[in-house]
């Protein structure tokens, strides 16, 4: 029934016609391609850059604790946010907020998140991230169906029935409310909890649906590291609006119900024009002259960025953690390049600027105004005891050795009944294949190939890079990864040490407009 499905959106979207080096479209920044998408223009004037205050997402407190978990709620709504100076913009969000709340938890602290559904269409929710059994990893057929059906039964009678939800076998699915549990026996990391519907992910995202799940634990506490008003969440997120007001997306189906996919040449991304940090347009922070952590996630569909702060700080950027938690030892970058679905955490030093100066993030892959992201005005010198030590966490290094075998997967734009998709092996998503079957307790080696851009993630396991190419790992690949930025004809080698939970669980593509169209496989564990 798949087959129905997927053969419907392939004929509709893709007709502009994806093949190797022709309709392509590349965002290019000075440095050739910098991202496999196109620019999507809004329809209205955008505001000024730096012109209204940065905030970060409220944190969500349990509603109830046991010896055994914390309980959270969250209800999937919609609501009318205040973006843009003097408009509403209709959101998706967790608890009708964008970025949804932050979910702040302790390391080996169970937490239970009651998410009820009052969207429209059926929803999935996946904590990025997460070591988490497959039944709440939020596999991307586990709907959970809306509380109030009447749009989904009035689009299903319409045209659903032989190409959308009505086509198509659903997996383990709840009507209305689901609680997924969260284990979270998992180093202090920067997680994500954002919806994962099959085929549908990037304009539920591109609405709002995406909030921070922060993991602490004991190893972190011993660093002293900068915390409360000096530790800031910042979710970037590139998006295009409407002359309404409203997010403008391309989708072939705007029901979100029947066919999946974007228009003509964003198949290849959706790169929106204006840079959003905590659903702020190029927000403004107020801040004291001293050390801060910034945990920088990149929620773009699919825009890679290319930090680097101006002017720049005493040590320059310097990078404590990624995907997976702390680094071994801290590195120094005078920039870090950032691929859609990867955190980095860092600490800038702001006490070496005169009060008063206007400090800037800056992304330089992107043009014009999509080179700037925020700004921070440093105010007065502040107390500070904190210096980075030199080691900060314990990182068992993987190695070639530890595989008891080695995959090869190929990330790439191809043929599928007679016309082009994105696909990995040849072979368009379906819930029913298996392209690896793998055992608990030991560790592998995948060879990833690319063709153009690909953040490819894992779920259930973080992962090493071993080498790009012939060379050894990038310089922004340090660390327990779990999504690694494939750039256009590379090749990587990742080590993976399966553990934890047997089930099937998936890996993808996280540019959402590949991820839609079918650049997605399972994995079995067991
Ligand atoms: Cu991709």
């Amino acid at each position: 029934m798949r087959d129905v499905s997927r053969r419907t959106f392939l004929g509709a979207g893709l007709l502009a016609g994806i093949g190797l080096g022709v309709g392509i479209p590349f965002s290019l920044g000075a440095g050739g391609s910098t991202s496999t998408g196109n620019l999507l223009r809004s329809r209205l004037t955008l505001p000024l850059p730096f012109t209204m205050p940065f905030r970060a997402p409220p944190v969500l407190h349990p509603v109830r604790s046991d010896a055994a978990a914390d309980f959270y709620d969250i209800s999937q709504s919609r609501a009318d946010a205040s973006i843009l100076p003097g408009m509403k913009t209709e959101i998706w969000g967790y608890n009708g907020i964008f970025p949804g709340p932050t979910i702040v938890t302790r390391r080996g602290r169970p937490a239970v998140v009651r998410h009820t559904n009052n969207l429209p269409v059926p929803t999935v929710v996946h904590l990025h991230g997460g070591r988490t059994p497959h039944d709440s990893d939020g596999y991307p057929i586990d709907f959970i169906y809306p509380v109030d059906m009447s749009y989904m039964n009035q689009h299903m009678d319409t045209h659903g029935h032989e190409t959308g939800m009505g086509a198509m076998v659903p997996g383990d699915t709840t009507i209305g409310q689901r609680s997924y549990r969260y284990p979270l026996d998992q180093r202090a990391a920067t997680l994500w909890y954002h919806d994962h519907r099959m085929d549908f992910t990037g304009p539920s995202l591109w609405r709002g649906l995406a909030g921070f799940h922060l993991v602490r634990d004991d190893e972190e506490d011993t660093l002293g590291l900068p915390a409360g008003a000096r530790e800031l969440p910042i979710m970037i997120t590139d998006r295009s609006f409407e002359a309404t007001g409203n997010f403008l997306y391309p989708s072939t189906d705007p029901s979100l119900m029947a066919t999946p996919g974007v228009t003509g040449s964003f198949v290849a991304g959706v790169l929106g024009d204006a840079m959003l940090v905590n659903g702020t347009p190029w927000p403004v922070a107020k801040i004291d002259g001293a050390k801060y952590r910034l945990r920088i996630l990149n929620a773009c569909n699919a825009r890679r960025l290319d930090l680097r702060i101006d002017p720049q700080p005493d040590g320059g950027l310097t990078q404590i953690g990624t995907d997976g938690g702390l680094l071994a030892a801290p590195i120094r970058h005078e920039h870090f390049e950032l691929a859609p679905a990867q955190r980095v955490d860092a600490i800038i030093d702001f006490a070496g600027y005169k009060p008063g100066t206007a400090v800037t993030l800056l992304n330089d892959f992107g043009e014009g105004n999509m080179s700037q992201i925020m700004r921070f005005i440093v105010g007065p010198k502040s107390r500070d005891t904190f210096t980075v030590p030199d080691r900060l966490a314990t990182i068992e290094p993987l190695t070639a050795a530890d595989a008891v075998t080695t995959r090869t997967f190929r990330f790439q734009s191809g043929d599928v009944n007679h016309t082009k998709g994105w696909l990995i092996d040849a072979q368009p998503f379906s819930p029913d294949n298996i392209s690896a079957a793998v055992k608990l307790g030991t560790v592998e080696i995948w060879r990833l190939i690319a063709d153009f851009h690909h953040p490819v993630h894992l779920h259930l396991n973080p992962f090493q890079v071993l080498s790009r190419g012939i060379g050894g790992p990038g310089a922004f690949d340090a660390g327990w990864k779990d999504t690694i930025d494939l750039r256009p004809a590379e090749e990587a080698a990742i080590a993976i040490r399966f553990e934890g939970y047997a089930g099937k669980y998936v890996f993808h593509c996280h540019n959402l407009e590949h991820e839609d169209m079918a650049m997605m496989a399972n994995f079995i564990t067991r």
